[in-house]
């Protein structure tokens, strides 16, 4: 096959898709050229974690918001790798909610045994991409070690750049004039920073929860998180609150829009992450809300405007993974021609019938169902190993439980893998009382 595919980004979502083209040359298909273009000097994306904020060494945009101490936030059984269990990685069943540095681990066991790494580019951002007269697409990159730029042609172009990176950022009245700091999730990157701190909290989603759970078990005063929307709700340790949306802040005091206040030392932004693709022009980029069923992409992988074009794991996510790993088969399929795409109109109703169908979504477990049926959609058309996504269903469902009746002890229960049908063995420490988040500490009996 002579086709030539560009791949951009290595995190979860580009390995998976090295992952998809190697196992099919592995059963002896002839696979196109793959190029995967990656700007950090290592692969695993958010996984690979970094102290740097603000810009990179090459003064690039820094792609990391994952910080120290983060355990995974939803059970590790529902993102287990169909075709790479935990088990066969760590050789023994292994709790739940493994800290960051275990995942990294277990996300660079499955491309390693692979033998993908030659096929990406480290430390080579990718700067343009152009739709070419004639089909195709002209690739500029910029290998920043040598301070090269160099453009090549590809016929298809796999984006894969993940969208929790690029910082959602709002003002508020009295923000130039706070006494303390302001930053946003993504630039967060120690807890200890906020011990005996007053924090305030702005969001209510997964790093609010997070990072104020971070900031308490590593000794913050007080957490305070105001809402937008509506609360979190969780039961709450009691130097926590939750309190109505930021009117105003002037000196050191946050006033809420009830007309109560509260003086804080920091105001963490936890206010989520854009679609963001500086290399990409109008006619390729995809502009979408943070949701199930991602704007304009048929399968929630091809971009209707130009179907040579994919993005991967642009959706809100539940199934992470798992959910990759399926577009990733299935991209690959639609390259190689093992899938055949339907005539425009038929691409444009689906994306139609996914928002519908996401519209009507009554809860998060509807969510989870949801996803769960799209990820095994899409692996029903492939050759993915197919697993028990409904197993993978009643993990989420479980931890959701979990986390209603104990928001800071959830990470301490076990879950039944999809993948193997293993349950998982509590941790040896609880969540709150284990301070050290290493590979050693997590994997000890
Ligand atoms: P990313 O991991 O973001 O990887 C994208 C890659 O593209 C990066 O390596 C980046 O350097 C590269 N890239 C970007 N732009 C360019 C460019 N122009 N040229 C070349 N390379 C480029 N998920 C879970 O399942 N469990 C969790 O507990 C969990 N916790 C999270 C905590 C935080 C703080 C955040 C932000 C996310 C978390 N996630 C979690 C979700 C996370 O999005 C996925 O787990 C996963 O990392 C997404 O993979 P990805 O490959 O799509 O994107
Ligand atoms: P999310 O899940 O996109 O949530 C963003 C939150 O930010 C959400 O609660 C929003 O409230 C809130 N938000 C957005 N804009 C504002 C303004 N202007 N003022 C106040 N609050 C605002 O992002 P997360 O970072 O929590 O999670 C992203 C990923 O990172 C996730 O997959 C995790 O695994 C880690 P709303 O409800 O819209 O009122």
């Amino acid at each position: 096959m002579t086709k030539r595919v560009a791949i951009i980004g290595a995190g979860p979502s580009g390995l998976a898709q090295l992952r998809a083209f190697q196992s099919a040359k592995d059963k002896g298909a002839d696979i196109p050229e793959v190029v995967c273009f990656e700007k950090q000097s290592d692969w695993g994306g958010l996984w690979n974690y970094t102290w740097r904020t603000g810009v990179d060494e090459y003064g690039n945009q820094c792609h990391g918001s994952m910080y120290r101490y983060l355990w995974s936030n939803g059970p590790k059984e529902g993102l287990e790798f169909a075709d790479y269990t935990f088990e066969e990685h760590f050789g023994k069943a292994i709790a739940s909610f493994p800290p960051r540095a275990v995942l990294f681990d277990y996300i660079k066991g499955r491309v390693e045994k692979a033998g993908v790494r030659d096929m990406i580019r480290f430390s080579t951002i990718v700067r343009d991409v152009r739709a070419a007269d004639g089909g195709g697409f002209s690739v500029t990159t910029r290998d920043e070690v040598a301070d090269v730029d160099a453009s090549e042609h590809f016929d298809h172009v796999i984006v894969a750049t993940g969208h929790f990176s690029v910082p959602n950022v709002p003002e508020y009245p009295g923000f130039d004039q706070f006494n303390g700091r302001i930053l946003h999730a993504h630039d967060f990157r120690d807890a200890r920073e906020f011990a005996d701190k007053d924090i305030l909290i702005l969001g209510t989603s997964y790093s609010a929860e997070d990072i104020g759970s971070q900031c308490w078990k590593y000794g913050a005063k007080s957490i305070t998180v105001a809402h937008r929307t509506a609360p979190m709700g969780f039961d709450w340790p009691d130097n926590w609150k939750e309190v109505p949306k930021l009117d105003r802040v002037e000196g050191r005091t946050a006033h809420f829009i009830d007309g109560t206040s509260k003086d804080v030392d920091a105001i963490i932004l936890c206010t989520g992450y854009k679609h963001h693709f500086p290399f990409l022009p109008d006619d390729l980029r995809l502009k979408t809300a943070n949701r199930l069923a991602a704007a304009d992409l048929y399968k929630g992988v091809v971009w209707n405007n130009n179907p040579d074009m994919f993005y991967l794991g642009m959706q809100d996510q539940w199934y992470t993974f798992n959910m990759f790993d399926a577009q990733a088969w299935w991209a690959r399929d639609a390259i190689m021609g093992r899938i055949k795409l339907p005539d425009a109109a038929t691409m444009k109703q689906d994306v139609v019938d996914r928002v519908a169908a996401e519209d009507a979504i009554e809860d998060d477990y509807g969510a989870v169902a949801y996803q769960g049926a799209y990820t095994l959609e899409l692996i029903e058309e492939t050759d993915y190993p197919s697993f028990n996504v409904e197993a993978a269903n009643q993990a989420f469902y479980e931890w959701k439980k979990h986390k209603k009746k104990g928001i800071m002890e959830f990470r301490n229960y076990g879950h039944t893998s999809p993948m193997t049908g293993t349950k998982a063995p509590a941790h040896h420490t609880a969540w709150k009382d284990a301070l050290d988040d290493s590979l050693e500490s997590y994997l000890e009996v």
